[in-house]
């Protein structure tokens, strides 16, 4: 495929901006060759500066869950622009979009809107620290809470992706606070309550994690993680940044009846736009200054524009079915990927969890970073382009999730389990693919 003028501004990109990229994972070291700059997107497609066409199921990270270019959001983000774009004091759609989340994430009685999920998750931290007066944080090996210092450690997605999961810059004293346990692992996380005992503040967990590929969590985890933080007094943090809004409508948490302390949102929550948000308890909430001492604030923080893309896309993820729907996309799509994989006899497996999935290639469980950190990444590497080549876009990482979103139709389903299955005979037969 011709990617002529990605190239040229690929080379002028390196020139200005490190490593070419403003989010490392979109440079697509873990796959080689040079990235394809988008000029545009429309529904379930993205369209490159080369006028090539991509079946895309990277939904900008996870936020696009109605695919691109929304109708309803553009609509509602012309009509908010008219009016100005910030004012650095309370808008009428913050309150509407704090009582939209509350009714639909009852764990959530307050809310305060950042505009990243790093903050949202930095915050979040800060605040379960102040309440528990507590230092200690349990985070899982493999899972990305955002470039946030402390929770910089065995870190998946960009971190996972470039074999960086520590990274320099952070002081260990920071990293000394943060104490890892493999996720879905119950034995490591009362061991180290056992070790550290009144001194953990917090367990922050991706609910499903999204971010070293797909990892649904086994059947007693989120319970016994629930029972643990509770017995031991410290709080339990859901970073529901991915699976916020995209599970159902009260995230992760609804799907699997669990009521976290502290919840941070973020992707979905923007509609596309740079919004975060991390919500909880009343009594947790209330610390916040300027109710209590606990400082955090931002000049763009319930941004109008990100505030009415939020909102827009919320009312439409109101309708009913809208799950039902995007479970069926996601099945239709995991059985399709496994028989192919079957048919060619290519070892590996398709984590999914509704509308989010990852093919893990050369392994056939994978419940941890350790399992994921096995997969096969050259071969990922090589499906990845097979896949491209013929206009189907993949995250460019075995270590991030791939998103359906409600613009992604029968046809676009069967063009990408087409494409696989192109790729799958040549790969297995062991031809150029
Ligand atoms: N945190 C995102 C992946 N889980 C990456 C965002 C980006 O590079 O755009």
């Amino acid at each position: 495929m011709n990617a002529t003028r990605s190239k040229a501004l690929w080379k002028r990109a390196q020139e200005k901006i490190p490593g070419g990229v403003n989010s490392p994972v979109r440079a697509w070291k873990a796959v080689g060759k040079s990235p394809r700059f988008i000029s545009r997107g429309k529904g379930a497609y993205l369209f490159d500066v080369d006028r090539k066409r991509l079946l895309d199921f990277v939904a900008s990270w996870g936020p696009l869950i109605l695919g691109h270019a929304h109708p309803k959001i553009v609509a509602s983000l012309k009509r908010t622009l008219e009016k100005g774009t910030t004012f650095g004091a309370p808008t009428p759609g913050e309150v509407e979009l704090a009582e939209f989340v509350c009714k639909r994430v009852p764990s959530i009685e307050k809310l305060r809107l950042v505009s990243s999920g790093t903050e949202a998750t930095m915050s979040a931290i800060r605040l379960a620290r102040a309440f528990t007066g507590r230092s200690k944080i349990i985070k899982f090996d493999g899972c990305y809470h955002g470039h946030v210092d402390g929770l910089l450690v065995r870190a998946g997605s960009g971190p996972a992706t470039l074999a960086l999961p520590d990274s320099p810059g952070v002081p260990a004293s920071f990293t000394a606070e943060t104490v890892v346990a493999p996720f879905n692992d119950v034995a490591a996380v009362e061991a180290a309550f056992g070790q550290y005992t009144s001194t953990i503040a917090a367990v922050i967990v991706e609910p499903v994690c999204g971010n070293m590929g797909v990892i649904p969590p086994l059947t007693e985890f989120l319970p016994a993680l629930r029972e643990a933080t509770a017995r031991h007094g410290a709080l339990l943090i859901f970073d529901e940044v991915i699976s916020g809004f995209r599970l159902s409508t009260g995230g992760a948490q609804e799907l699997y009846g669990i009521s976290p302390d502290i919840t941070c949102l973020g992707k979905i929550l923007g509609g596309g736009l740079p919004l975060g948000a991390f919500g909880g308890r009343r009594e947790i909430m209330d610390l916040l200054a300027p109710e209590g001492p606990v400082y955090q604030a931002g000049t763009l923080s319930g941004n109008p524009l990100a505030v009415a893309a939020g909102l827009a896309t919320l009312r439409e993820l109101s309708r009913s079915g809208v799950y039902a729907e995007l479970e069926g996309k996601g099945k239709k799509l995991q059985e399709g990927l496994e028989a192919i994989l079957d048919q060619h006899r290519l070892s590996g497996v398709v984590n999914r969890v509704g509308s989010m999935l990852t093919l893990f290639f050369g392994v056939d469980r994978v419940q941890n970073a350790a399992d994921a950190r096995c997969c096969d990444r050259d071969r990922f590497a090589r499906f990845f382009h097979g896949m491209l080549k013929r206009g189907v876009y993949f995250p460019p990482s075995p270590f991030e999730a791939a998103f359906i979103s409600l613009a992604h139709g029968r046809r676009e389903l069967e063009k990408a389990l087409q494409a696989f299955e192109v790729w799958a005979r040549r790969e297995g037969k062991g031809t150029p693919r």
